[in-house]
């Protein structure tokens, strides 16, 4: 019995940092649509995970957060010095500064960075 409790616990562990670490969402999942830039949080990802934007300008971001646990209530873009707090189930709107062409990456508060998904900025 025993053995079965330790199996299931070890398939648990593994399906976790599967699931938080090793999973990459497909490159099909880019949102380039700049006037429509919603990103929700669900689940341990942001949906879209890749957004491209025009560099130079200022953009606005809209996150919906729909996961109550406290990894998705806070997103960071640290290269942009910006943390801002998600609101359950309320769109919460982030103005992204002006940009230099290139990857940005945005994540939760966390050092482990569950949630993780990365800004494209490009030249127009
Ligand atoms: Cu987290």
């Amino acid at each position: 019995m025993m053995l079965i409790i330790n199996i299931v616990g070890l398939l648990l562990i593994v399906g976790i940092v599967w699931w938080f670490w090793l999973y990459k969402p497909s490159e099909l999942d880019v949102n380039s649509d700049v006037s429509e830039l919603l990103i929700t949080v669900e689940n341990g990802v942001y949906s879209p995970s890749r957004v491209s934007i025009p560099s130079g300008q200022v953009t606005a971001v809209k996150f919906l957060r729909k996961e109550a646990s406290p990894c998705a209530g806070t997103v960071v873009f640290a290269d942009m010095n910006i943390s801002e707090e998600l609101p359950l189930n309320k769109e919460k709107t982030i103005q992204l500064p002006a940009l230099e062409p290139g990857t940005y990456s945005f994540t939760c508060q966390m050092q482990m960075q569950m949630y993780k998904g990365e800004i494209t900025v490009s030249e127009q």
